[in-house]
């Protein structure tokens, strides 16, 4: 079980991936076409695919399952990447979580979020993730808008005052991730920079925990620029993990293959990556399709990672001389050209 390495690369080199990659291929038009393996035996299977890095929400490993997971990562050379609580899969989040409009609805997602905290540091992982879900509205004036962010700032800022009152400097950061739309109609935190301005708005003194989570296919489903998207993050000091996955096209969430759709840009990608000297992990957040039979069920990892890898290198060669001087001289056409030089 040889471990995949992105080297030289600063911080963490191993990859990432989720549990939820190994799924049993349901998608909304009908049910599986595997047989569905036991999250807890998903986990050797990540070892094997040389996954360093775990991934999972609370309702795949939750707080019962969490002594057997960390002995199973121990005994399989593994440790927790991230983890996150789901606040979509359960029906009572059926109008989302920290946004219901039944405070009861609100109150539990705030109890699993902390209780998802308390996991996430008994897992030992850095960082846990709020995906907003199902955190938006299908009808209109279905959500007071105000009200919905003003209760997205409280949620926030009850949990980074739980995990920094209960863990001090040893409490995970939290990162958000947006997503424009799917499951529902119009989402929350659709963006980077929807992101990043409620980060501005809650707690300044709980800010530093927050920052963003970009996937490519989220970003790449609302028609923008996933490497503009990160470098975004960085520059506002927020880039606290990253989900990397490809899109075709601005239709529904696919969670392909990294590397697949549009090499050039990921290409780019791995450049933004490397000047700027990113520590965290590479995760990738991808499905195996519900085509691929139950024992190719890794391919996707495989193809990701031997994409990631290939990228990675190429992107180490390209000089940085040279993409200074297209800039300077506005040689844009020239610049693409020789990027497709690096990559073909
Ligand atoms: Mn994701």
């Amino acid at each position: 079980m040889n471990k995949i390495v992105i080297s030289p690369k600063k911080g963490k080199q191993g990859i990432g991936a989720g549990v939820w990659n190994l799924g049993p291929g349901r998608d909304p038009f009908g049910g599986p076409t595997r047989a569905e393996i036991p999250v807890l035996d998903r986990i050797p299977l990540l070892a094997k695919a040389g996954i360093t890095y775990v991934e999972a929400h609370d309702v795949e490993i939750s707080m019962r399952d969490v002594p057997r997971a960390k002995k199973l990562l121990k005994q399989y050379g593994l440790k927790m990447g991230m983890y996150t609580p789901s606040f979509f899969a359960d029906p009572i989040f059926k109008d989302g979580a920290m946004t219901s409009n039944d405070s009861n609805v609100r109150r539990q997602a705030l109890r699993n979020a902390l209780q998802a905290v308390d996991a996430t540091v008994e897992l030992g992982a850095e960082v846990m993730v709020f995906w907003n879900g199902r955190e938006g509205f299908d009808f209109m004036l279905a959500k007071n808008g105000r009200d919905s962010f003003r209760r997205m700032v409280d949620g926030f800022n009850a949990v980074g005052e739980y995990a920094k009152k209960k863990y001090g400097k040893k409490s995970p950061v939290f990162a958000l991730e947006p997503k424009p739309n799917e499951p529902r109609a119009n989402m929350y935190l659709g963006n980077v920079g929807e992101v990043l301005y409620l980060i501005s708005r809650l707690d300044p003194a709980l800010q530093p925990l927050f920052g963003v989570n970009p996937e490519t296919a989220h970003s790449r489903m609302a028609g923008l620029d996933y490497v503009w998207d990160v470098e975004l993050c960085l520059e506002a000091g927020k880039l606290f993990h990253i989900h990397l996955n490809s899109q075709d096209t601005t239709r529904y969430d696919q969670d392909m293959p990294f590397g697949y759709m549009e090499p050039l840009k990921d290409l780019a990608l791995c450049v933004v990556l490397q000047d700027a000297k990113w520590e965290g992990i590479l995760a990738f957040d991808v499905k195996a399709p519900r085509t691929d039979r139950q024992e190719d069920i890794a391919d996707i990892l495989h193809t990701s990672a031997a994409n990631l890898q290939r990228l990675w290198a190429k992107a180490l060669k390209v000089d940085r001389r040279k993409i200074a001087e297209f800039r300077s001289t506005q040689q844009y056409t020239a610049l693409g050209g020789y990027l497709a030089k690096c990559l073909y």
